[in-house]
């Protein structure tokens, strides 16, 4: 399976840096693209110098366009046209382990896409506060009320995909830039098997998170239009869930 590692990033110098090689050290049959939205603390430069050194490394500096979702779509298109198998994305703020690259990357060959998800099988979140929480499991309880997915973890970024899914939809429909596109894409992939693998999420060290007011606001009001678009679908479509072995389901 030819794979790619599609890491979205904006001000990540520093962690960059560190975790490209991770990746590489985890998953070392995989290439690594990193998607970058002109940032002024030099990312891009940072991965362009690891490229030179390693030809499974590349970066994509967008200029004049921002968002993680508009990044991520640019990523997966690269990665269709380029004939990838599989799609691994995660953060760039070691929040995802690149340890458990593997297990989601293992679980694709039986499922269409794979859920680094925090939430199965208990609540596993390093360092945040109570308030934090509440807000993560207050939104995928919403998105998943409004649009029918039946996920435990809908917003979770750390995911696998096989390329033939991602290629079967208009991945240019989804116009949302925050991490509203995580549950908007798996909406549009549809009727899709999806696999949650449980993982520990760990709260960024270096950086700063760009989650913005316009981000929350989007993520309020968007599940709406998912809402509404499953009216329009008639039947509901949801992706049958299968929990990976070894998790323990637990609907929430
Ligand atoms: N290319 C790009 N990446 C972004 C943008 N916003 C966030 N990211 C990246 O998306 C990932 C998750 O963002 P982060 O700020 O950690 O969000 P949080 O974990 O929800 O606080 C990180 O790798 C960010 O660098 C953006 O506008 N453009
Ligand atoms: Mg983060």
């Amino acid at each position: 399976m030819k794979v790619l590692t599609l890491i979205v990033t904006y001000n990540e110098a520093e962690n960059i840096a560190a975790l490209v090689p991770e990746v590489l050290r985890y998953v070392p049959t995989s290439s690594v693209l990193v998607v970058d939205d002109a940032s002024p603390d030099g990312t891009a430069s940072v991965v362009s110098a690891l490229a030179q050194q390693d030809s499974r490394v590349s970066v994509i500096c967008r200029q004049g366009e921002r968002g993680y979702g508009s990044a991520m779509i640019a990523g997966m298109r690269h990665a269709i046209a380029a004939g990838f198998d599989a799609v691994l994305t995660l953060d760039a703020d070691f929040s995802h382990n690149p340890a458990d690259l593997p297990k989601l990357l293992s679980a694709l060959d039986a499922a269409d896409v794979t859920i680094g998800s925090r939430y199965t099988g208990g609540v596993r979140v390093l360092n945040w506060d109570v308030k934090r929480l509440l807000l993560s499991l207050g939104a995928n309880a919403y998105v998943r009320y409004l649009s029918g997915l039946q996920c435990v973890d809908c917003t979770s970024g750390f995911r696998g995909y096989r390329a033939s899914a991602l290629a079967r939809v208009d991945l240019g429909s989804i116009r949302t830039s925050g991490y509203a596109f995580l549950p908007e894409l798996l909406f549009t992939l549809g009727a899709v098997s999806i696999d949650e693998v449980p993982i520990c999420y760990t709260e960024r060290r270096v950086g700063e998170s760009k989650m913005s007011k316009r981000v929350i606001a989007e993520a309020i009001l968007r599940p709406w239009i998912l809402a509404a678009r499953r009216i329009g679908r008639g039947k509901t479509v949801v992706p049958p869930r299968r929990v990976a072995p070894g998790a323990a389901a637990t609907d929430q």
